[in-house]
């Protein structure tokens, strides 16, 4: 479907035009399907908005285990180094699941240490901002 030249038509949904987040700007037009302020060409999920606002990686999703373990995996990092902190996303997502919601959060919280023993060192500031926030996200998501 075309996207029609509508500037100076009224806010209206259009029948058969699909409008996710119902702003009144239909999917084909918009340039931003979910308003989560990631454009649809470079929104992961371009019609899902991150839960809270919970996406410290900005690729529109709401942040997740995975999430987490793909970026620090893709970080370049020694292996003792890279290695320490996946295990411990590994373990906390495995507990977060169970009765362990602590436990996760822990290790949450020392995954956050050892990105801030990095900083400056083997992450640079901008990075390590965005893991620690990551971290904290999905902190919140398990205790929330
Ligand atoms: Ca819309
Ligand atoms: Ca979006
Ligand atoms: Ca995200
Ligand atoms: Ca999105």
């Amino acid at each position: 479907m075309a996207c029609r030249h509508r500037r100076q038509l009224p806010r209206r949904r259009e029948p058969g035009q699909a409008d996710n987040e119902g702003d009144g700007l239909g999917d084909v037009c918009d340039p931003d399907d979910d308003n989560d302020g990631v454009a649809d060409l470079t929104d992961s999920c371009p019609i899902d908005a991150p839960e809270l606002g919970l996406d410290a990686d900005g690729n529109g999703c709401t942040d997740t285990f995975g999430g987490l373990n793909s970026i620090t995996s893709g970080l370049g990092l020694s292996s003792n180094i890279a290695n320490g902190m996946l295990a411990k996303l590994r373990v906390s997502d495995d507990m977060e699941d169970g009765p362990s919601q602590m436990a996760a959060v822990r290790l949450l919280a020392a995954f956050i240490l050892q990105v801030e023993g990095q900083r400056g060192n083997a992450i640079d500031d901008a990075t390590a901002n965005m893991l620690v926030n990551y971290a904290r996200n999905l902190i919140t998501l398990i205790t929330d």
